[in-house]
């Protein structure tokens, strides 16, 4: 039997087949993280009881930031480098809209109440998961203005389509950009 040349060949083949698939995906790969550089995500594990001190951080951060209402929906201005709170629930994500200023850096920490949800600002390329026991940090800056919709990526029940909320991003001040651009 001549199965040890066949061998050989295989093993050639199975090296090219390697350093072609980083040579088309190490590209990818780096394509991926660059399109996100203001993303930093940390996790840390957490317990039922932790979630009632997460609650009152929103309402403290409502209370506090509070700067107008839109009908009855409190808007929330957050200042830039802040800490913004969002705690997720069937079927919503409180009743607040955030604002935050474009190209200001905030952490933006998650939880959820009772299962799992996902956050996704699609215009701001904002899409994280999030999961039952655990805080997630969300260290971002907001590129886009606008006015845009908050809505869930995770299928979680009857009212999952309804679960839309609101995040505003003011534009940057004509002062900021050359203070910035300096
Ligand atoms: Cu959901």
């Amino acid at each position: 039997m001549n199965k040890a040349p066949k061998k050989g060949l295989n093993y050639k083949l199975i090296l090219l087949t390697v350093v072609f698939g980083a040579i088309v995906l190490v590209p990818i790969i780096m394509k991926v993280k660059s399109s996100n550089p203001d993303f930093v995500v940390t996790k840390e594990k957490i317990t039922r009881a932790d979630l009632v001190g997460f609650k009152s951080k929103v309402d403290v951060m409502v209370a506090k930031y509070t700067v107008r209402h839109d009908g009855k929906m409190p808007i929330v201005h957050m200042p830039p480098g802040s800490d913004v709170y969002l705690l997720s629930k069937n079927y919503d994500w409180g009743q607040f809209t955030l604002e935050l200023e474009q190209g200001e850096k905030y952490r933006l920490h998650l939880a959820t109440l009772d299962m799992a949800h996902a956050i996704v600002v699609r215009e701001l390329r904002l899409m994280n998961r999030i999961k039952v026991g655990e805080f997630k940090v969300i260290e971002f800056s907001p590129s886009t203005a606008g006015t845009f919709d908050l809505i869930c990526g995770q299928f979680c029940g009857s009212g999952h389509g309804g679960m839309v909320g609101k995040m505003i991003i003011t534009e940057k001040a004509a002062t900021h950009t050359a203070a910035s651009g300096s």
